[in-house]
Order: C-alpha cells, then sequence, then structure tokens
C-alpha cells in the first residue's frame, strides 16, 4: 500500500465521569488519531497514551514525537506491504509500542478496506459478540464504590473490575463481594504494591475473585512468580508484558495464569494475534484489556477479542460509559447477555464523525508524500 498522507490529530474528550487509577485521575482522555491515506483509501488507528506517563513511560507528547520525528519517516511516500514489513521497518525504534500500535491499527484498516473484509474476519476470529465487562475507578468511599457497581449491574455488565490502590483496596473489594456475592469480579492494581504488601492484600484471595491484575512493579515478572505462589486468585499480568517475548517469560517463569492483552502495549495488533496465539499454546486464558478508548480503538479491541482464547470479559465497555460524544458515528451498545457485537464492516467498520474529530482536536500534523 503507497502510503501517501499521514495526519496526527491530538485530541481530548471529556469523560462522562472521572476515571481514577492508582496512579492518577482523568476527566478527558487525550490519545492521537492517525489518518492514513492510501490508494483512494482512508484508514484510522488510535494511539492511546494519557496525557501524563501514569501507566506507561508515553505520553501523547511522546508518542507524537516518535511518530513525526521516526515512524512517519519510515513510511510516508513507501509502499507498506503488510504488518510484518511495517512491524520490520520499526523495529531499530526502541520501545514506544503505544505510537506504533497506532499506526499499525491504520495500516490494518486500509487492509481490510483494500480486501473487503472486517477486522474480525482478516484474524479469524471466531465470534460475532464479545463478552464484556466494565472497569471502575478508584470512587469517594467503598460506599459509593457498591453504589456506583449496582448501577453498573443494573446496566447489564456482568463482569466487574474495580481499580485498588493501598489503603483502597481489601475493604473496597470486601464491600462491593458483600453487595454482590455472585458477581464477576476482579481487581486491578496498576503496579502500586510491592512483594512487602502481601500480608496487607492476603484477604483479597478469599474474595473469590476472577483474578488479581498487575499488583506489582510495571517492569517486573519474577516478583509476580512469588506472589502467585503465595496466592489461589490467578495473578492477570496487564502492564508487565509488552511483548510476545515478555509473555513467553511470564509463561515459562510461572508469574500469572491469565494475561490482559492490549494490542497498544504490545506494540499492535499482529503483535497481540501472537500474544494470543502464545497462550493458546500454553492453555492461558486472555482478556482483552482497554485504554478508555474512542470508538476506533473500541472497534479494533473487539475484532481482536473475537479470536478463540479470549474466554475472560474484556474492558470493552459501551460507548455511553465513557463519552456522552465520540469521534466516530457509530456507537456501541451493551446487548441484553453482557456482549457487545463485533463490527462487520470493512476494516476498523467505523466511520468518522469529522466535527466531533475537529471539536476535540488540539494540534493537527499533516505530512503528504513527494509524487
Ligand atoms: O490498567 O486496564 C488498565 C484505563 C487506562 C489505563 C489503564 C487501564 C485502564 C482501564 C480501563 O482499566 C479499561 C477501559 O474500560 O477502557
Ligand atoms: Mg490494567
Amino acid at each position: 500500500m503507497k502510503i501517501e498522507s499521514i495526519s496526527l490529530h491530538h485530541i481530548s474528550m471529556p469523560l462522562v465521569a472521572p476515571f481514577e487509577t492508582s496512579f492518577g485521575r482523568e476527566t478527558d482522555r487525550e490519545c492521537i488519531l492517525v489518518i492514513i491515506k492510501s490508494e483512494g483509501l482512508i484508514g484510522y488507528g488510535e494511539c492511546v497514551p494519557s496525557r501524563d506517563p501514569g501507566y506507561n513511560y508515553e505520553t501523547t507528547g511522546t508518542a507524537m514525537h516518535i511518530l513525526k520525528d521516526f515512524i512517519v519517516p519510515l513510511i510516508l511516500g513507501t509502499d507498506v506491504k503488510d504488518a510484518v514489513d511495517f512491524q520490520e521497518r520499526v523495529s531499530r525504534i526502541r520501545g514506544h509500542h503505544l505510537a506504533k500500535a497506532g499506526v499499525e491499527m491504520a495500516l490494518w484498516d486500509l487492509l481490510g478496506k483494500r480486501a473487503g473484509k472486517s477486522l474480525r474476519e482478516l484474524f479469524g476470529g471466531v465470534r460475532e459478540k464479545v463478552e464484556v465487562g466494565v472497569s471502575i475507578g478508584i470512587q469517594e468511599s467503598a460506599q459509593s464504590l457498591v453504589r456506583t457497581a449496582a448501577d453498573f449491574v443494573k446496566q447489564g455488565y456482568a463482569r466487574v473490575k474495580i481499580k485498588i490502590k493501598p489503603g483502597r483496596d481489601v475493604e473496597d473489594a470486601s464491600a462491593v463481594r458483600q453487595a454482590f456475592p455472585n458477581l464477576r469480579l476482579q481487581v486491578d492494581a496498576n503496579s502500586a504494591y510491592s512483594l512487602n504488601d502481601m500480608q496487607t492484600l492476603k484477604p483479597l484471595d478469599k474474595l473469590n475473585l476472577l483474578l488479581i491484575e498487575q499488583p506489582l512493579f510495571e517492569d517486573d515478572i519474577w516478583d509476580h512468580h512469588k506472589m502467585q505462589e503465595q496466592f489461589e486468585t490467578p495473578i492477570c499480568l496487564d502492564e508487565s508484558i509488552v511483548s510476545p517475548r515478555h509473555a513467553r517469560y511470564a509463561i515459562e517463569m510461572k508469574a500469572c495464569r491469565v494475561i490482559n492483552i492490549k494490542a497498544a502495549r504490545v506494540g499492535g495488533l499482529s503483535q497481540a494475534v501472537m500474544v494470543h496465539d502464545l497462550c493458546l499454546e500454553n492453555k492461558l486464558p486472555v482478556w482483552c484489556g482497554g485504554m478508555l478508548e474512542t470508538g476506533v480503538g473500541r472497534a479494533s479491541n473487539l475484532a481482536l477479542a473475537s479470536l478463540p482464547n479470549f474466554v475472560l470479559p474484556g474492558d470493552v465497555s459501551a460507548s455511553d460509559r465513557y463519552y456522552a460524544r465520540d469521534i466516530t458515528n457509530e456507537r456501541f451498545v451493551l446487548n441484553a447477555d453482557s456482549t457487545i457485537d463485533v463490527p462487520g464492516g470493512a476494516g476498523l467498520g467505523v466511520t468518522i464523525n469529522e466535527k466531533a474529530l475537529k471539536d476535540f482536536t488540539l494540534l493537527e500534523l499533516s505530512f503528504v508524500a513527494k509524487s
């Protein structure tokens, strides 16, 4: 595919409610929309870093820099065959997986549109709707958390994840468990603890949780192995799995029993499929993580989650859980069985609301190939 032009839109969208994790609180979601034009087609991709380096080291600022100064020059005006070709070119750029993944997503959108196939078809997805849950940020108190959880359960979410941090862990999780004895419940610490905290966290093991997500350091795998040895509840890794190689390390070290797959974190959809396949071979269940995506990234997550080993509900909630107004014309809705439909149109299967995109854009950079 001849890459004729690339534009990068740094956007900021108001969330319907603030989202608080162990690393910070967001009221507006920043990300970068990548738009690539090629041979009469337009491909869209979403780079998901936030404004601040809380989840990992990338930010919208670092991603803009890596995109404009390194990734764009490697592909603009050239013929990019496929995702393998793209990954080979960007392999000389260390890290910056969220930046790379946004471009790969746009290339997949183009590949699908050219072939007249959805991403689900291109990846070999096996389901037309995927089971989803909701990720609830830290609330004012355990009582307000229970009220928020009750509201989402009433809306039809059959799986709830709550964010925890030191001082807001066992009490919060116990309160939700007490209010909902049979709810599929899990917690996510976003790297807020160390092995010294095991005694504090031990009561979580008695709450019948689906999993405990990323309790320890974001660059750690070995200590998670030590923690898993002491816990009955499966440990799930998010931040630590930054590539298929890291997934293999975690499996070999028995550092977790579940992996949360985010295409962005592992450097692109092609890498995410590799992590999926590796986990399938090793009988490790996976689920699709989320980064508060716009409709563009949400479509991508749904396509990925249609692969066979995504057997746990994903953090891919309905559009109205995040944004009153989105940049896609399509909005994703929750079905009565706690699922969301996988888009069936060519590529990502979404279209852009140009007016909304314009209103949310803070900065736009465009690059056109010399003909
Ligand atoms: O750790 O899974 C995470 C959001 C931003 C950054 C990290 C995480 C999250 C979520 C939200 O948990 C998932 C979603 O609903 O998109
Ligand atoms: Mg997480």
